[in-house]
């Protein structure tokens, strides 16, 4: 049998988002990797010529026929938009609850060692407590924390009930030079770069006291490569974060510093039903998987003024 042959087959759901391209990059020379995406949102130029991309839905037959032919599944696919959640939350339901319903039900009785599911922090909403430990209160703010909440618990049932070797993750706020900065859902350091790279002020909503846990994307490929290796994994959700909290005024600061643009930062109303702190608590992921977040906040913003 060629080494080739013994290769993992990774199934990796939208594949060409940001994490999922990212994952790509980190797993496509020591597994098969298949990508299932359906084009919504990519930033992507080019995929490595050793990865089979796929165009489809995760709702559709296709979809449950990859996981079957999959050793690892790992989920990112998913309507990744707040506002448009709030506009439409059939739209999101049927993502990110019934797709993912569509693949766990294929993986139920398939022979597969790993179901990663990828959740969100937003499953927490208004944050009673920093650090926010992965048993902070779940009450979600939005019809996308409820459908990403109800994903993680269908994943966890598959666990007790059929025994599939599922987990997930709940990243606080991912960074990445391939997140699409005109994206009106794009997050706070695409935008403030935007700005920053045309020597404009980044704009601050609120008086800017309110504080993130910024997580590079590599950090997230990492803690996802140890679930995979991790049989004791299964069956347990972890906070996906560094741990760290940061203000977004002292994120303006940083940014301003690593382009070197000499601008006054511009404040403008808060944005309604903005949470103010937000930090993790990754004893969790610490303990079972042995993650150390190692992207500081600075390097990964030197990765966004290496790239242009
Ligand atoms: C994050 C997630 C979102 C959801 C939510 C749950 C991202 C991009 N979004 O929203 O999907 O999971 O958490 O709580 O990760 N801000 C400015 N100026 C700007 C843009 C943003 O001041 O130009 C502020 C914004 O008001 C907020 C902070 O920066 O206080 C972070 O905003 P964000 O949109 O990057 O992410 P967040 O935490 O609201």
């Amino acid at each position: 049998m060629s080494i080739q042959s013994n290769m993992q087959r990774i199934l990796i759901t939208g594949g060409l988002g940001q994490v999922g391209s990212y994952l790509v990059d980190a797993l496509h020379e020591k597994a098969k990797v298949t990508v299932l995406d359906n084009y919504s949102s990519t930033t992507r130029e080019a995929v490595p010529q050793d990865v089979h991309v796929i165009k489809g839905d995760i709702k559709d037959e296709i979809a449950a026929n990859l996981v079957k032919q999959s050793d690892v599944v790992i989920h990112t696919a998913a309507q990744i938009s707040v506002t448009a959640s709030m506009e439409n939350p059939l739209f999101d339901a049927q993502n990110n609850i019934f797709g993912t319903l569509n693949l766990l039900e294929a993986a139920r009785n398939s022979a597969i060692s790993k179901f990663v599911y990828i959740s969100s922090a937003a499953v927490y909403g208004n944050t009673l407590y920093t650090p926010i430990t992965e048993s902070h209160p779940q009450d979600p703010l939005s019809p996308y924390g409820a459908s990403k909440l109800t994903g993680e618990k269908y994943c966890m049932m598959y666990n007790k009930a059929f025994g599939l070797p599922s987990c997930c993750i709940r990243p606080f706020n991912i960074y990445s030079p391939r997140q699409d900065p005109h994206n009106p859902y794009s997050g706070v350091i695409s935008r403030f770069i935007e700005k920053a790279k045309a020597k404009q002020s980044p704009v601050i909503f609120g008086d800017g006291a309110q504080t993130r846990d910024f997580i590079s994307v590599h950090d997230i490929v990492d803690m996802i490569c140890l679930l995979i290796e991790n049989e004791n994994a299964n069956g347990h959700v972890f906070n996906a974060g560094t741990g760290k909290s940061t203000t977004v005024t002292e994120l303006a600061s940083m940014i301003l510093n690593t382009f070197d643009v000499d601008v006054p930062i511009q404040y403008m109303p808060e944005r309604p039903g903005d949470i103010k702190y937000s930090c993790s608590d990754i004893s969790s992921a610490k303990k079972i998987l042995g993650f150390e977040p190692k992207v500081s906040l600075e390097n990964g913003l030197m990765e966004f003024a290496k790239c242009k």
